[in-house]
């Protein structure tokens, strides 16, 4: 079958004809559901993440894990870099981007119902080409867990990050569909200097053995130019765990990206590679270094733990 032209699915996609999304989700690894929330529906997430943020830095200075209250003092990031130095509430994933969970903090946080309920295609998009006993596609909400809920905030001069997927194949032998995504749901329109997402399109599929697949998928002239799709407020962008991707620079001088991310997965899945165990609300252990490290230390460190 001749596969479908574009990486977007359109609002009617999300009600019943949700082949056309299946299919690019498939092939591409990823999938942005244009218009598919109502701006009023992000309002209570907006002032919560911006605060959250805040507040975060605050809560580790006191705790006298990094030694000034917010994240740079216009010279040096307050947390060191990646899981090893970040904790299990908040990590810093590449120089000046981070990642906050909210998973302990559920109660406090704004409701994500509202966005399951207008997302009913996202189960669609994990349940495979398994029937149920009636004959049917399993393809609801409860079939999944929520394996993550946290923000993701690129602060301004947050650097462009290495290719990486956010997590491995079920199986070394075959291509399974996926088993756990990233809805990427944008507090703030992301425009071109903000940095969008970018993807290798069909990386997802190559991930399960990279150099081989990849150097093969070149040989046969298969392999396609990255893709970073623009969003606006209202847009969710979805992708594959196994999708090679990266979040571009933050190229602006005072505009913080904040995305809020649900991480949907098979129940059977368990990510524990994403966040450390210690918490930023246990005691600084005594080998807890001063992590404070310049921008170009920290894509030093970067660079030498790319995956991809
Ligand atoms: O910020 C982005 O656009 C992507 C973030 C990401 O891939 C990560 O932190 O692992």
């Amino acid at each position: 079958m001749k596969p479908p032209p574009t990486t977007e699915a359109s609002p009617r996609d999300n009600d019943d004809d949700d082949d056309p999304a299946k299919q690019l989700f498939a092939r591409d690894g990823f999938l942005v559901l244009r218009n598919a929330l109502s701006k009023d529906l992000l309002s209570e997430w907006q002032q919560f993440a911006s605060d959250y943020f805040e507040q975060c830095f605050e809560e580790l200075h006191q705790r006298g894990h990094t030694p000034f209250p917010c994240h740079y003092n216009g010279e040096t990031y307050a947390l060191g870099l990646g899981v090893k130095h970040g904790f299990r509430e908040i990590v810093m994933r590449s120089p000046g981007r981070y990642e906050l969970s909210l998973l302990h903090c559920q109660e406090k946080a704004p409701s994500i119902r509202q966005f399951q309920s207008r997302l009913s295609v996202i189960p669609k998009l994990l349940s495979g080409d398994d029937v149920d006993t009636n004959n049917t596609t399993k393809s609801c909400w409860d079939d999944l867990s929520l394996c993550h809920l946290s923000l993701v905030v690129s602060t301004p001069g947050a650097s462009e990050q290495s290719w990486h997927a956010d997590g491995g194949h079920v199986s070394t032998s075959q291509h399974l569909p996926c088993h756990v995504a990233n809805l990427f749901i944008p507090l703030a329109p992301v425009s071109l200097d903000l940095g969008p997402t970018e993807f290798r399109p069909g990386s997802h599929v190559y991930t399960r053995n990279l150099a081989p697949l990849l150097l093969a998928a070149k040989a046969r002239k298969e392999l396609r130019p990255p893709v970073a799709p623009l969003l606006d407020e209202g847009d969710v962008l979805v992708f594959d765990y196994r999708v090679l991707h990266r979040g571009k620079a933050n190229t602006t001088h005072d505009t913080n990206r904040p995305i809020l991310v649900l991480t949907f997965s098979q129940p059977w899945y368990k990510d524990v590679c994403n966040f450390p165990k210690n918490s930023l609300y246990d005691p600084p252990t005594t080998t807890e270094e001063t992590t404070t490290t310049t921008a170009t230390e920290s894509q030093e460190k970067e660079s030498k733990n790319a995956g991809a």
